[in-house]
């Protein structure tokens, strides 16, 4: 397929209610998307980067950047076989994991699409519906987030994930067990610890958590197997992790027995299947972690959880958690009893609407061949 023009939209959405971690809180979600076209085929991407670089180092405005002038001008005009051989193109780029994602994201339902597939088909998906957990903020009140937790529960979602931070933590997770019992629980630090609150998670072993997900620093995986060596309860990472070898320095130096995947920290569809291929050679479970999508993005996460070694509820709630109204048709739904049924259209199976996409647009670039 040559790639013969690419354009890269700014988006700003407004969300239903904030999301608050320990790096900070988020209501307005400014992304890109980007539109590839190659002769009459189409495919879309959504990138994951932030406004601020609080959760990576990269933020919307350095994907613009390196779209732009490096990783656009690479691919532009090519004649390509297979998405993956567009990373052989940006393999002089170092890092910018998300920057790649958001392009290889495009390729890859362009590339589904020409092939007549779903998704999650072409990738090598294996299952017709996924199972879904959902992630819930820091609240200013406890009470608040023990009520939305019920009502989540009441939804359907297989496990409940539960922001903490310094000062929201133990108590909160010992209020939930003893307000809901032995519900699948599971706490997200986000990098707010250290090894020195090693007697804080000694604690929190005793509530039977699923996992703990990134306890300590984002770009660490050597004192997370120390961390590990001493909690029964899993680690799972999710920041430290931006590669396939990644993943194997940290089973094999048993910092985690678990794994967040989030195909936009990873670079993207190519090195995400690499990455699942080696967690399940280790017999090591993973599963799709969020980042706040919109409806392409998300549409992206439910193909990739179709993978076999994908066997934990993923972060991939329904577009209504977010968003009022979401950029794709039909929106994600999860049904009452925590499925959402993987679309079997060609492509990412769900339509962008261009009316939508464009009452959100602040920004728009084009770049043709
Ligand atoms: O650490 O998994 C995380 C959201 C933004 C940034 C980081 C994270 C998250 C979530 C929410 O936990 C996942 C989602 O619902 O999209
Ligand atoms: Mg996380």
């Amino acid at each position: 397929m040559r790639i013969d023009r690419i354009e890269v939209r700014r988006l700003a959405m407004e969300m239903k209610e904030p999301f608050e971690t320990s790096f900070g809180v988020e209501q307005r979600k400014d992304f890109l998307l980007v539109r590839i076209e190659s002769g009459s085929f189409v495919g879309w991407g959504e990138s994951v980067a932030g406004h601020a670089p609080v959760y990576s180092g990269e933020t919307t405005e350095t994907c613009v950047h390196m779209l732009r002038d490096f990783l656009i001008p690479a691919l532009l005009g090519k004649e390509i076989e297979h998405p993956d051989d567009a990373h052989r193109l940006w393999a002089f780029a170092r890092g910018n994991n998300m920057a790649k994602a958001v392009l290889d994201g495009a390729l890859w339902d362009l590339y589904a699409r020409r092939e007549g597939l779903s998704l999650a088909q072409t990738l090598g998906g294996t299952r017709e519906r996924i199972s879904v957990g959902i992630s819930l903020g820091i609240e200013p009140q406890l009470e608040t987030l023990l009520e939305k937790i019920a009502l989540r529960l009441e939804q359907g979602y297989h496990r409940i994930k539960v922001k903490i931070k310094p000062g929201w933590d133990l108590h909160v997770i010992e209020a939930i067990r003893k307000r809901f019992g032995p519900i699948p629980l599971m706490a997200d630090a986000n990098s707010a610890y250290s090894l020195a609150d090693l007697d804080l998670f000694k604690a929190m072993d005793d509530f039977d958590l699923t996992m703990i997900e990134q306890p300590l620093a984002y770009y660490d995986i050597y004192e997370h197997s120390k961390l590990q060596h001493h909690l029964k309860t899993p680690i799972c990472l999710d920041e430290s992790i931006h590669s396939p070898a990644d993943a194997r320095a940290a089973i094999e130096m048993g910092a985690c027995r678990v794994i967040n995947l989030k195909v936009g920290r990873v670079g993207g569809l190519t090195p995400s299947r690499q990455l699942h291929d080696i967690c399940l050679e280790h017999g090591v479970p993973v599963w799709c972690g969020g980042m706040l999508e919109a409806g392409i993005g998300r549409a992206h996460n439910v193909a990739v959880t179709t993978l076999p070694g994908f066997s934990l509820p993923g972060d991939t709630a329904a577009s209504s958690r977010y968003w009022y109204e979401d950029i794709i048709e039909p929106e994600v739904t999860v049904s009452p009893d925590g499925y959402i049924t993987v679309p079997t259209g060609p492509g990412i199976g769900y339509e962008p609407v261009l009316g939508r996409i464009e009452r959100h647009t602040v920004s728009r670039e084009l770049f043709e061949a």
